[in-house]
Parts: structure tokens; C-alpha cells; sequence
């Protein structure tokens, strides 16, 4: 069938909205009409070349909602008219991964979905006759994408897909890195580096454990007002000071604090990130993503003297398990994703979108197709 996308050509150049060509889905894929998506940094930072995985001509987007259309053999957990998120952490039940108990990564499809193809090794997209590539096994930068079935999670049909298409990446990855990753105590002294829409998600999931401090730390002084509304106490602004802003940390905090996360992807912030932890017990999770080549440094001292460095992919959350009661708090009000919508857009404008993050204009921009 054919389909509107925004296909990367090549990286750092915009986007382009062509007809593409559709497969049918194959054994245990679906067929999915995206309606909404929106633009996460991420998909900024494989467009602009400096993802290792990053693979051109490919259809990018993994922050959407849609409706499912039709599904390959043997596909039972969802069916045609549901709706649905794509994941681009999958969740088979079944791999080394998935039975630990320790992680939400899951290793059915990880191969294949990071050289942009499906599990038989081929894509279901093209442009004339050519092959274009899959993305993080979601592609929601296309009306109609293809996706296995472990990458989608039913949600409730009165859910507004306008909205929870944010808890394919942003919202999730914050609220689980606070809950799953750190797991913050009560009364817990924090710092956030990074308010976009991962920096700010860690906030709320902050204020909903009862953390005592939460100091935003961001460039952009006009990002202080929303993390205020979200919950943090304090806003600092590394441009203000002519040392490193882990001193000023440990200073306003008498000490370091309990848990720090980074938002941002900047391997230098991740340092900063993890000296701002108190000696003995503070833990830093790294959330944002860096590019190809990038390292983290800082003394061994650190760690030998107690601060933690962690990681944390999608918050640690298995999408199938847990997204369909995301949904429900978000509907019983107990998770805010309205505040993360600075923009709408249609999707023919998907360039403008990747423009207002860049400027640090927007937190997330949803696209209408
Ligand atoms: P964003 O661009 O909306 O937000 C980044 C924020 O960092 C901006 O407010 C910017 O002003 C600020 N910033 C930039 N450089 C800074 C610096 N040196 N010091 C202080 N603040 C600085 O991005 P986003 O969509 O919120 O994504 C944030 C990061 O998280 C990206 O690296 C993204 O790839 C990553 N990410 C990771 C996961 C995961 O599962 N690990 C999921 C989603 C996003
Ligand atoms: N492909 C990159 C790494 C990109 C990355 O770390 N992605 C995060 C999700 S970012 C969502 O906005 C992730 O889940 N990583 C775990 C995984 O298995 O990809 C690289 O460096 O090669
Ligand atoms: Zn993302």
C-alpha cells in the first residue's frame, strides 16, 4: 500500500515527505495507521549522523499512537481497530532478558532492529523499488508503519491517542527512571540536568515519590517555569557561575545530592551529574544518549568512595506489562501529560517540529497525520 512519511534521506538533511510503499505484514508483524506522533531528541540526534546505529534512507519517529489495521499470522495479543503504541523496547515474555527479572530489555528483535530491519532481515518500506529503512523497530513517522507484534501494547479505546502517544518514549522514560532505575526514597535530595521532556517527566516522577529537593539544572532559564510547575524547588544555570556546577551543588546541598539524572546526552554533564552525588550513597542515572565516540571520565575516586553510576533505557519499564496501567493514571489524573504539549503541527510539518526543539522552543510538538 502506499503511505505519507517523512523519510532521512541522508543525515542533517530535513526530512522528506514522500509516498512510500507499504509491505503486508509478515508472521507475527502488524500493520499499523500511525495518527499521532511527536519528535523526541533522539530521533534529532540520529538524524544529525552521530547515532552509531543511525541508517539512511530510513523513516525515523518513535514517540506515536495509531490504530491497528491488519496483522500478519499468528499474531494474538492484539487485533484489527485496536489501539495501540509502538515500542521500541519490546517485551517477548520469553528471552534470557525478559525471564531475569532484572532488566526491561528485552533481546527477541534487538539485532535486526538496530540495523533498521525486521526480523527476517528485510524492510517493509521502499521507495521507488528501493529499500528504506525501519527505525528503533517503530517508524511512526509514517502513516501506515509495520512493527512486531512484541513492539506494540494495546491501550484503552477511550485513552486520547493525542496524548498517551507520549508514553511511547518522553513521559515513561522519566516517571521509570525516577521509580525503576533510582528508586528514590522519600524526602530524597535531587538534581536534574536537562528540562526537556525527559528532564521534566524525571521531576513529576520526583514529586510523586516525595523526593524534599529537586533542583533543575538547564541552560535555558525559559525551561524553569514548567519544571517549577512540575515539581522542582530550585533552578540552576551553570552559565551563571564560573566553576563547575557540581561544586555549587555540593554547596547548596550541604554535601552532594542523593540522586542526580542526566537528561541531556552531554558526556561532560554526565560527570558533572555524578560528582554533584553525595559521597558514600549518591546515584547518578544517565538517561540521555551520546553520540558515536563519546566517553564518560571522571576520577575512579568517586566511585571507589561511594557514588554510583547507572543507566537506564525506556526507565526500565516493559512496555506490555505496565503502559496499559500508565494509561489508566494518566485518565484517573494521577500522571499530567498536558503540560508536555507546548505544540501542535500537522505532520507535513514535521521539519518545523525538529526546528522548535532545536531552538529549545518546544518540549513536545504533536504531529497530526
Ligand atoms: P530536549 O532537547 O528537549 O532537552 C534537553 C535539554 O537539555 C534542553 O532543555 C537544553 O536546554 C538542555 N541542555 C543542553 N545542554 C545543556 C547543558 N550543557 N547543561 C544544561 N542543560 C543543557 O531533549 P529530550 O527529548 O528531553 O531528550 C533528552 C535526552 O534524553 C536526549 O539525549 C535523548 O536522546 C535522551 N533520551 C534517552 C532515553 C532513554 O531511554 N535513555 C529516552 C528518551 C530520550
Ligand atoms: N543507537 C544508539 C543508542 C541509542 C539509545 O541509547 N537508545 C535508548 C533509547 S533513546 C529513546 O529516545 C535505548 O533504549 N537504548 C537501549 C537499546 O537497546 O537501544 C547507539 O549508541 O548505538
Ligand atoms: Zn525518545
Amino acid at each position: 500500500m502506499k503511505s505519507r512519511a517523512a523519510v532521512a534521506f541522508g543525515p542533517n538533511e530535513p526530512l522528506k515527505i514522500v509516498e512510500i510503499d507499504v509491505e503486508e505484514p509478515k508472521e507475527n508483524e502488524v500493520l499499523v495507521k500511525i495518527l499521532y506522533t511527536s519528535v523526541c531528541h533522539t530521533d534529532a540526534f540520529t538524524l544529525s549522523g552521530e547515532d552509531p546505529e543511525g541508517i539512511f534512507p530510513a523513516v525515523l519517529g518513535h514517540e506515536g499512537a495509531g490504530v491497528v489495521v491488519s496483522v500478519g499470522k499468528g499474531v494474538t495479543s492484539v487485533k484489527s481497530g485496536d489501539h495501540v503504541i509502538p515500542l521500541y523496547t519490546p517485551e517477548c515474555g520469553k528471552c534470557e532478558f525478559c525471564l531475569s527479572g532484572k532488566t526491561n530489555l528485552c533481546s527477541a528483535v534487538r539485532e535486526t532492529q538496530g540495523k533498521g530491519l525486521m526480523p527476517d532481515g528485510t524492510t517493509r518500506f521502499s521507495y521507488k523499488g528501493e529499500p528504506i529503512y525501519h527505525y528503533m523497530g517503530t517508524s511512526t513517522f509514517s502513516e501506515y508503519t509495520v512493527v512486531n507484534e512484541i513492539n506494540l501494547v494495546k491501550v484503552d479505546e477511550d485513552a486520547p491517542l493525542d496524548k498517551v502517544c507520549l508514553f511511547g518514549c518522553g513521559v515513561t522514560t522519566g516517571l521509570g527512571a525516577v521509580k525503576h532505575t533510582a528508586k528514590v526514597e522519600e524526602d530524597a535530595t535531587t538534581a536534574v540536568f536537562g528540562l526537556g521532556a525527559i528532564g521534566l517527566a524525571v521531576i513529576q516522577g520526583l514529586k510523586k515519590a516525595n523526593a524534599k529537593r529537586i533542583i533543575a539544572v538547564d541552560l535555558n532559564p525559559d525551561k524553569w517555569e514548567l519544571a517549577k510547575q512540575m515539581g522542582a524547588t530550585d533552578f540552576v544555570n551553570p552559565a551563571d557561575y564560573d566553576r563547575p556546577i557540581q561544586e555549587v551543588i555540593v554547596e547548596m546541598t550541604n554535601g552532594g545530592v542523593d540522586y542526580s539524572f542526566e537528561c541531556i546526552g552531554n558526556v561532560e554533564v554526565m560527570k558533572s551529574a555524578l560528582e554533584a552525588c553525595h559521597k558514600g550513597w549518591g546515584e547518578s542515572i544517565i538517561i540521555g544518549v551520546a553520540g558515536a565516540g563519546k566517553e564518560i571520565h571522571t576520577r575512579p575516586f568517586q566511585l571507589v568512595t561511594g557514588r554510583v553510576w547507572r543507566g537506564s533505557a525506556f526507565g526500565g519499564v516493559k512496555g506490555r506489562t505496565e503502559l496499559p496501567g500508565m494509561v489508566q493514571d494518566f485518565m484517573d489524573g494521577e500522571i499530567d501529560l498536558d503540560s508536555f504539549i507546548t505544540h501542535h503541527l500537522p505532520f507535513k510539518d514535521i521539519n518545523e517540529a525538529f526546528d522548535l526543539l532545536h531552538k529549545g522552543e518546544s518540549i513536545r510538538t504533536i504531529l497530526t497525520y
